[in-house]
């Protein structure tokens, strides 16, 4: 599907697409969820970017813990290639926005392993751009893709409680 996920399997229906535990740990796919105990780069998918594109990605976690979560685009242990965080370890939907820089999508313990369960992982291509609001960066969508097409989208951001064209 055009400008669609372009994660396989990211419901985690069945133990398939996903390449599990590069680094150590043990993660296992069952019940529809994905339960990491130990995990370094403990879920990955390859070739599923194109380098040099924007995305945005959603997850959840729950029973998480550890100390910091991020994304990667390496195909195996490389930390070279961590796109998004580290940032802290919660509970509820973790969502982002990375260039590519390889074709994998990876998420990655940082510090110390991760423990927990994830599901609905969704990468989707999406142009961002970041404004800086009150001293914070905070994205904007500029483009979105209809039919195939990608269309320019009015960039507005809310300034002193009013959205700005
Ligand atoms: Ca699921």
């Amino acid at each position: 599907m055009p400008g669609g996920n372009v994660i396989t399997n990211g419901t985690f229906d069945s133990d398939t697409a996903w390449v599990k535990d590069i680094g150590g740990g043990t993660t296992t796919i069952s019940g529809g969820v994905a339960s990491v105990s130990g995990g370094i780069k403990f879920l990955t998918q390859t070739d599923c970017l194109e380098v040099g594109r924007a995305y945005r990605f959603s997850f959840l976690t729950s029973g998480a813990s550890g100390n910091g979560l991020r994304i990667g685009n390496h195909p195996s242990l490389n930390q070279a290639d961590v796109v998004f965080g580290p940032y802290a370890v919660f509970n509820g939907l973790n969502v982002g926005t990375f260039t590519a820089v390889n074709t994998a999508f990876s998420l990655e313990a940082d510090n110390a392993p991760f423990n927990g369960t994830v599901d609905n992982v969704v990468v989707v291509p999406g142009k961002m751009t970041f404004v800086k609001v009150g001293g914070v960066w905070k994205p904007v969508i500029t483009h979105i893709k209809q039919s195939g097409v990608w269309k320019a989208a009015t960039p507005a951001v809310k300034v002193g409680g009013a959205w700005k064209v």
